[in-house]
C-alpha cells in the first residue's frame, strides 16, 4: 500500500519529557501512529536521539528539529512509495541521515516513521501487529506465537530515583505460572505485599521512574530479602514460582576505571564485582543480570560470562545497545549470553529485528525492553510476541505507562488463545 502521508509532532513522556510521535497514512486511509520512548541510564554507543538545543524550550530538551526533519526530508523521501518494503524503507532513511549513528536527521526521527510505517500497513493488512512483525521477522512459517516471561521491576535505585540503593532494577520473573496472566497476576501480588512490607518497616513506598518502589535501604543487599519476603508472603516460592532478575546499569557507577557503590562507600575493580554478583548467586534465586559491569569493560564481561554463564543470563544492554556489530563482537567474544533489546538505541525496526535474528541464531536469548522514559505506546508488546523473544521488560505493574503494554500483552493473549503458547522456565533452561 502506499504512503500517501508523514507527520509527526512533538508531546510527553512520562517523565514530562518532550518526545516525537509520528504518524503514518497510507493511500487507503490506515494510519500507523507510534511514540518514540527515552532513556535516561544511557549506554554511550547509543544512536543519537535529536534535542533542540534551545534551552528556553523544555530546559534544550525540545525535539522540534527532529520533527521538521520528519515532517520535510523523510516526508519527501517516503510519500508514493510501498508500505510494505520495511528494509527499504529503512536503509532508504539510514542513507538519507548519511551518519554512522543517525545523529543528522535523529534516531528518534528515523525510528518514529519505521514504526508507523509497519503499524499502518498492519492495519491495511487487517492483521494484528504482532502478526505483521511476525512476518517481518519469521525464520520458521509455524502459526505458534510465543508469550513473553515479564521481567518486572518492583524495586527501582540507581539513576531512576533519589533513593539510596546504588542498583537501578530488581526484578521478578514468573517462571513457574502456567500463563502470562497468571505470572503477571503473581508478580502483581508480590508488588502490593512489597508495598505492604515497606510501610511496615517504615520505609518509604513512593516510586521510581518505572513504578517500582524506591526506598532508603541500609545496603544494597537488603532489596534481595526484601524481595523474597514479598514473594513469600504473597504465597509463592522463591526459585521455583519466580526468581530474580537484576538490572544494576554498572555503566552508571563507573567511574576511573572503579565501580562507585556510593551509598556503601566502596570503589569496586571488576574482579571485585564479579565476585559480588557471583555470591549473590550462590544466595539469593537470581537467574538473570543485565549490564553487571560497564560498557567498555570487556574484559570483565568475558571473566564474567565464564564464572556464571552456565547458571545465569548475562544480559548486555548499553554492553551491545540493539547494534548488530556490537552484538556480533559479544558472541564472538563470549562476553554475555543475552541481549536486551531496545528499538530507539539503535534507530529503526529493521535493525532491530536483525539483531534479534542474529541473537536467537547464536544460542543467545533475547529480552524486549521498554525505556525509563515511556508512554501510551504499547508497540514493544507487540514486538515481543512478533518475534516470539520469550522474554519482556516492562517496569513494575504499575503506572499507566507500564501497565500500558502489560495490558496489551493481556489483550494479545485473549487474542491467540490456543495459538499462543507460554514458556515458563524453559526460557532460561538453556543456560543451565
Ligand atoms: C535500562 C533501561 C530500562 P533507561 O537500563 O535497561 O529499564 O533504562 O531507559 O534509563 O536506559
Ligand atoms: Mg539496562
Amino acid at each position: 500500500m502506499i504512503i500517501r502521508k508523514i507527520f509527526a509532532r512533538e508531546l510527553l513522556d512520562s517523565r514530562g519529557n518532550p518526545t516525537i510521535e509520528v504518524d503514518v497514512v497510507l493511500e487507503d486511509g490506515s494510519l500507523g501512529r507510534s511514540i518514540v520512548p527515552s532513556g535516561a541510564s544511557t549506554g554511550a554507543y547509543e544512536a543519537v536521539e535529536l534535542r533542540d538545543s534551545n534551552i528556553n524550550r523544555y530546559n534544550g530538551k525540545g525535539v522540534l528539529q527532529a520533527v521538521k526533519n520528519t515532517n520535510t526530508e523523510l516526508s519527501q523521501l517516503l510519500v508514493g512509495r510501498d508500505s510494505q518494503d520495511q528494509s527499504n524503507i529503512d536503509q532508504l532513511m539510514i542513507d538519507l541521515d548519511g551518519t554512522e549513528n543517525k545523529e543528522r536527521l535523529g534516531a528518534n526521527a528515523i525510528l518514529g516513521v519505521s514504526l508507523s510505517v509497519a503499524k499502518a500497513t498492519a492495519q491495511s493488512l487487517k492483521i494484528p501487529l504482532y502478526e505483521y512483525f511476525h512476518q517481518l521477522s519469521a525464520t520458521d512459517n509455524n502459526n505458534q506465537f510465543i508469550l513473553p516471561v515479564p521481567m518486572c521491576n518492583i524495586l527501582n535505585g540507581g539513576a531512576h530515583a533519589s533513593n539510596s540503593v546504588d542498583f537501578q532494577e530488581f526484578m521478578l520473573m514468573p517462571v513457574g505460572s502456567e500463563s502470562f496472566s497468571e505470572g503477571l497476576r503473581w508478580v502483581v501480588e508480590s508488588y502490593q505485599q512489597l508495598r505492604t512490607l515497606l510501610a511496615k518497616n517504615s520505609y518509604d513506598t513512593s516510586v521510581g521512574d518505572e513504578g517500582g518502589f524506591a526506598p532508603n535501604l541500609k545496603n544494597n543487599r537488603s532489596a534481595l530479602h526484601l524481595l523474597i519476603d514479598a514473594i513469600q508472603i504473597a504465597g509463592y516460592t522463591p526459585g521455583k514460582d519466580m526468581v530474580i532478575a537484576l538490572d544494576p546499569a554498572m555503566t552508571e557507577l563507573w567511574e576511573k576505571g572503579k565501580y562507585n557503590l556510593s551509598s556503601e562507600s566502596k570503589l569496586m575493580t571488576s574482579t571485585d564485582m564479579i565476585k559480588l554478583w557471583t555470591e549473590w548467586c550462590n544466595d539469593f534465586p537470581i537467574s538473570s543480570i543485565e549490564d553487571g559491569l560497564a560498557e567498555d569493560d570487556w574484559n570483565g564481561w568475558q571473566n564474567l560470562t565464564s564464572a556464571i554463564g552456565k547458571n545465569v543470563q548475562i544480559v548486555g544492554d548499553d554492553l551491545f545497545v540493539t547494534n548488530i556489530n556490537r552484538l556480533k563482537d559479544g558472541i564472538e567474544m563470549k562476553a554475555a549470553n543475552s541481549i536486551l533489546i531496545k528499538l530507539n538505541q539503535v534507530g529503526s525496526l529493521s535493525e532491530t529485528i536483525n539483531a534479534i535474528t542474529l541473537a536467537k541464531q547464536s544460542g543467545w536469548t533475547t529480552i524486549i525492553s521498554h525505556r525509563s522514559g515511556e508512554t501510551e505506546d504499547t508497540t514493544i508488546a507487540h514486538l515481543a510476541v512478533g518475534t516470539g523473544a520469550g522474554q519482556i521488560k516492562t517496569g513494575a505493574p504499575a503506572r499507566t505507562d507500564r501497565t500500558a503494554k502489560y495490558n496489551e500483552l493481556l489483550r494479545i493473549e485473549e487474542l491467540l488463545a490456543e495459538k499462543g503458547t507460554y514458556p515458563g522456565i524453559s526460557i532460561l533452561n538453556h543456560h543451565a
